[in-house]
Protein backbone atom coordinates (compact mmCIF):
# COMPACT_ATOMS: atom_id res chain seq x y z
CA UNK A 1 0.00 0.00 0.00
CA UNK A 2 1.31 3.54 -1.09
CA UNK A 3 1.54 6.06 2.42
CA UNK A 4 1.65 9.57 1.87
CA UNK A 5 2.08 11.86 4.66
CA UNK A 6 -0.08 14.62 5.40
CA UNK A 7 2.47 17.47 3.29
CA UNK A 8 2.64 15.09 0.62
CA UNK A 9 -1.62 15.08 0.74
CA UNK A 10 -1.97 18.68 0.98
CA UNK A 11 0.72 19.31 -1.84
CA UNK A 12 -1.73 17.30 -4.37
CA UNK A 13 -4.91 18.87 -2.87
CA UNK A 14 -3.69 22.25 -2.94
CA UNK A 15 -2.26 21.72 -6.72
CA UNK A 16 -6.06 20.19 -7.53
CA UNK A 17 -8.21 23.13 -6.03
CA UNK A 18 -6.23 25.78 -7.80
CA UNK A 19 -5.69 23.73 -11.39
CA UNK A 20 -7.91 25.11 -14.23
CA UNK A 21 -9.21 21.72 -15.51
CA UNK A 22 -10.42 23.39 -18.79
CA UNK A 23 -6.75 24.97 -19.25
CA UNK A 24 -4.55 21.98 -18.24
CA UNK A 25 -6.36 19.28 -20.01
CA UNK A 26 -6.57 20.09 -23.19
CA UNK A 27 -3.05 21.34 -23.08
CA UNK A 28 -1.66 18.11 -21.50
CA UNK A 29 -3.79 15.67 -23.70
CA UNK A 30 -2.73 17.87 -26.87
CA UNK A 31 0.73 17.40 -26.12
CA UNK A 32 0.43 13.82 -25.64
CA UNK A 33 -1.09 13.59 -29.03
CA UNK A 34 1.28 16.13 -30.81
CA UNK A 35 4.78 14.38 -29.55
CA UNK A 36 3.38 11.12 -29.51
CA UNK A 37 1.55 11.02 -32.40
CA UNK A 38 0.85 6.99 -32.28
CA UNK A 39 -1.45 7.89 -28.73
CA UNK A 40 -4.20 9.42 -31.77
CA UNK A 41 -5.07 6.47 -33.19
CA UNK A 42 -7.39 5.65 -30.32
CA UNK A 43 -8.79 9.01 -31.23
CA UNK A 44 -10.02 7.69 -34.25
CA UNK A 45 -13.71 9.00 -34.21
CA UNK A 46 -12.59 12.34 -32.94
CA UNK A 47 -12.85 13.74 -36.46
CA UNK A 48 -9.56 16.15 -37.76
CA UNK A 49 -6.62 15.80 -35.98
CA UNK A 50 -4.58 15.82 -39.43
CA UNK A 51 -1.74 18.13 -37.94
CA UNK A 52 -1.01 20.31 -34.78
CA UNK A 53 -3.01 22.89 -35.00
CA UNK A 54 -6.29 20.54 -36.00
CA UNK A 55 -5.90 18.73 -32.36
CA UNK A 56 -5.36 21.91 -30.78
CA UNK A 57 -8.77 23.44 -32.18
CA UNK A 58 -10.22 20.02 -32.56
CA UNK A 59 -13.33 19.99 -29.56
CA UNK A 60 -13.44 16.60 -28.82
CA UNK A 61 -9.98 16.52 -28.02
CA UNK A 62 -10.02 19.79 -25.59
CA UNK A 63 -13.72 18.04 -23.67
CA UNK A 64 -12.06 14.79 -23.47
CA UNK A 65 -8.69 16.52 -21.73
CA UNK A 66 -11.07 17.83 -18.96
CA UNK A 67 -12.76 14.37 -18.52
CA UNK A 68 -9.12 12.82 -17.98
CA UNK A 69 -8.40 15.63 -15.28
CA UNK A 70 -12.10 15.00 -13.88
CA UNK A 71 -10.44 11.37 -13.89
CA UNK A 72 -7.63 12.44 -11.45
CA UNK A 73 -9.46 14.31 -9.26
CA UNK A 74 -11.02 11.09 -8.13
CA UNK A 75 -7.37 9.64 -7.34
CA UNK A 76 -7.48 12.64 -5.63
CA UNK A 77 -10.60 12.00 -3.54
CA UNK A 78 -9.46 8.43 -2.96
CA UNK A 79 -5.73 9.04 -1.97
CA UNK A 80 -5.66 5.82 0.07
CA UNK A 81 -7.45 3.53 -2.43
CA UNK A 82 -6.51 4.28 -5.76
CA UNK A 83 -6.05 0.96 -6.95
CA UNK A 84 -9.99 0.08 -6.19
CA UNK A 85 -10.74 3.34 -7.39
CA UNK A 86 -9.56 2.92 -10.57
CA UNK A 87 -10.25 -0.26 -11.21
CA UNK A 88 -13.69 -0.25 -13.33
CA UNK A 89 -11.84 2.49 -15.57
CA UNK A 90 -8.89 0.25 -15.68
CA UNK A 91 -10.62 -2.49 -17.46
CA UNK A 92 -12.47 -0.36 -19.59
CA UNK A 93 -9.13 1.10 -21.01
CA UNK A 94 -8.01 -2.67 -21.67
CA UNK A 95 -10.73 -4.46 -22.20
CA UNK A 96 -12.94 -2.33 -24.62
CA UNK A 97 -10.98 0.85 -25.56
CA UNK A 98 -7.56 -1.30 -25.82
CA UNK A 99 -5.14 1.44 -24.83
CA UNK A 100 -1.11 0.45 -24.60
CA UNK A 101 -0.77 1.06 -21.18
CA UNK A 102 2.67 2.64 -22.23
CA UNK A 103 0.67 5.00 -22.97
CA UNK A 104 -0.64 6.22 -19.59
CA UNK A 105 3.32 6.97 -19.15
CA UNK A 106 3.02 9.28 -21.47
CA UNK A 107 0.25 10.97 -20.88
CA UNK A 108 1.31 11.80 -17.10
CA UNK A 109 4.68 12.94 -18.61
CA UNK A 110 2.19 15.34 -20.13
CA UNK A 111 0.20 16.57 -17.74
CA UNK A 112 3.37 16.95 -15.90
CA UNK A 113 5.00 19.28 -18.26
CA UNK A 114 1.56 21.43 -18.62
CA UNK A 115 1.46 21.60 -14.77
CA UNK A 116 5.02 22.49 -14.12
CA UNK A 117 4.59 25.78 -16.89
CA UNK A 118 1.30 26.93 -15.23
CA UNK A 119 2.91 26.45 -11.65
CA UNK A 120 6.55 28.13 -12.80
CA UNK A 121 8.22 28.63 -9.12
CA UNK A 122 5.80 26.64 -7.31
CA UNK A 123 6.83 23.90 -8.74
CA UNK A 124 9.42 23.06 -6.41
CA UNK A 125 11.36 20.00 -6.25
CA UNK A 126 8.90 18.85 -3.43
CA UNK A 127 6.19 19.00 -5.18
CA UNK A 128 7.57 17.76 -8.34
CA UNK A 129 8.80 14.70 -6.23
CA UNK A 130 4.91 14.50 -4.30
CA UNK A 131 3.17 15.47 -8.12
CA UNK A 132 5.59 12.26 -9.55
CA UNK A 133 4.81 9.81 -6.91
CA UNK A 134 1.32 10.85 -7.81
CA UNK A 135 0.98 10.03 -11.45
CA UNK A 136 2.84 7.00 -10.97
CA UNK A 137 0.72 5.55 -8.69
CA UNK A 138 -2.30 6.46 -11.08
CA UNK A 139 -0.59 4.90 -13.70
CA UNK A 140 0.38 2.11 -12.20
CA UNK A 141 -3.57 1.62 -10.87
CA UNK A 142 -4.99 2.33 -14.79
CA UNK A 143 -2.88 -0.73 -15.98
CA UNK A 144 -3.80 -2.69 -12.70
CA UNK A 145 -6.56 -4.73 -14.92
CA UNK A 146 -4.18 -5.27 -17.98
CA UNK A 147 -3.50 -9.44 -18.44
ZN1 LIG B 1 -8.52 7.48 -20.97
C1 LIG B 1 -11.89 7.44 -21.80
C2 LIG B 1 -9.36 8.74 -17.81
C3 LIG B 1 -5.22 7.94 -20.21
C4 LIG B 1 -7.72 6.88 -24.28
N1 LIG B 1 -10.30 7.98 -20.02
C5 LIG B 1 -11.56 7.87 -20.51
C6 LIG B 1 -12.51 8.26 -19.52
C7 LIG B 1 -11.81 8.63 -18.41
C8 LIG B 1 -10.40 8.47 -18.73
C9 LIG B 1 -12.34 9.14 -17.06
C10 LIG B 1 -14.04 8.25 -19.66
C11 LIG B 1 -14.52 6.89 -19.26
C12 LIG B 1 -16.05 6.75 -19.34
O1 LIG B 1 -16.67 7.39 -20.19
O2 LIG B 1 -16.57 5.97 -18.53
N2 LIG B 1 -7.48 8.17 -19.32
C13 LIG B 1 -7.99 8.61 -18.12
C14 LIG B 1 -6.92 8.93 -17.21
C15 LIG B 1 -5.75 8.71 -17.88
C16 LIG B 1 -6.12 8.24 -19.21
C17 LIG B 1 -7.09 9.44 -15.79
C18 LIG B 1 -4.34 8.88 -17.48
C19 LIG B 1 -3.86 9.72 -16.61
N3 LIG B 1 -6.79 7.39 -22.04
C20 LIG B 1 -5.54 7.61 -21.55
C21 LIG B 1 -4.57 7.47 -22.61
C22 LIG B 1 -5.26 7.17 -23.76
C23 LIG B 1 -6.67 7.14 -23.39
C24 LIG B 1 -3.08 7.66 -22.43
C25 LIG B 1 -4.78 6.93 -25.16
C26 LIG B 1 -3.62 7.30 -25.64
N4 LIG B 1 -9.62 7.18 -22.73
C27 LIG B 1 -9.08 6.95 -23.99
C28 LIG B 1 -10.15 6.78 -24.95
C29 LIG B 1 -11.35 6.95 -24.25
C30 LIG B 1 -10.98 7.21 -22.84
C31 LIG B 1 -9.97 6.50 -26.43
C32 LIG B 1 -12.80 6.90 -24.81
C33 LIG B 1 -13.04 8.25 -25.42
C34 LIG B 1 -14.41 8.40 -26.06
O3 LIG B 1 -15.07 9.40 -25.80
O4 LIG B 1 -14.81 7.53 -26.85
Amino acid sequence: MVEWSESERSIISGIFSTLDYNDVGPKALCRCLIVYPWTLRYFGTFGNLYNAEAIKSNPNVAAHGVKVLHGLDRAVKNMDNIKATYAELSVLHSEKLHVDPDNFKLLADCLTITVAAKLGSAFTPQVQATWTKFLAVVVSALGRQYH
